[in-house]
């Protein structure tokens, strides 16, 4: 499969993550957001919001992170990134949409950038905003967290994959962590595991 992504981008972060942990074979087909290459006309006609990731399956082109992993769940069954049961896959989700739907699309580079251009903010005032939601997130996040390993259960799954590229940001932006040390434990356990640490941004080839 190819993975349509950029090196620092978290929704990519996600998704190399999940393909990782399937045991599927992938390569990268960096688009550089610095530079604008999610906007050209070849790849809009693939993607056309402008956004990494995009994954190539070989039959078909899929985006947005969410639906992705929800996909390689359904067409690679294990190991399971939900829960068996209806509750347990609510819980997983609500906290994978903490992140992914209530924290990320705030402080993705766009709204960074409309921030910057169009209301002035200088860049102390842009990553003070970063900051805040990251802030208001994690605090519900770590009083979600359950008695487990991971938050997805006593395995990683599609919480625990949303969670570890958005600390990753938090760390980027200088965000005090120490207010989430259950968040932190998970964080811990799942970047010891290689799925985790070969889809970091660090070891991504573009990395730089
Ligand atoms: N909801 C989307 C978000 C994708 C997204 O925001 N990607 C960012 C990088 S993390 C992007 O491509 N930004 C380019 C831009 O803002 O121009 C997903 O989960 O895939």
């Amino acid at each position: 499969m190819i993975l349509h992504d950029y090196w620092r981008s978290s929704a990519a972060y996600r998704v190399r993550i999940g393909l990782n942990l399937k045991d599927i074979a992938w390569k990268s087909a960096p688009r550089d957001l610095r530079t604008g290459e999610q906007r050209a006309a070849d790849y809009l006609a693939i993607a056309p919001q402008g956004l990494v990731p995009a994954l190539d399956t070989g039959a078909y082109v899929l985006t947005q992170s969410l639906a992705i992993l929800e996909w390689l769940d359904e067409t690679h069954p294990l190991p399971a990134f939900l829960p068996p049961d209806a509750a347990g896959r609510a819980r997983v989700r609500a906290m994978a949409q903490a992140i992914a739907v209530d924290i990320h699309p705030i402080n993705n580079l766009r709204v960074l950038k409309v921030l910057k251009a169009d209301f002035g903010a200088e860049q102390p005032a842009i990553d003070a905003w970063v900051r805040h939601w990251i802030d208001e997130g994690f605090a519900a996040l770590e009083r979600m967290a359950p008695d487990t390993p991971f938050l997805s259960g006593d395995a990683p799954g599609l919480a625990d994959i949303c969670l570890v590229p958005q600390w990753y940001n938090a760390e980027r932006f200088e965000t005090d962590l120490a207010p989430y040390p259950r968040l932190a434990a998970v964080v811990s356990q799942a970047r010891a595991l290689p799925a985790f640490a070969d889809a970091s941004p660090d070891r991504h080839s573009d990395a730089g």
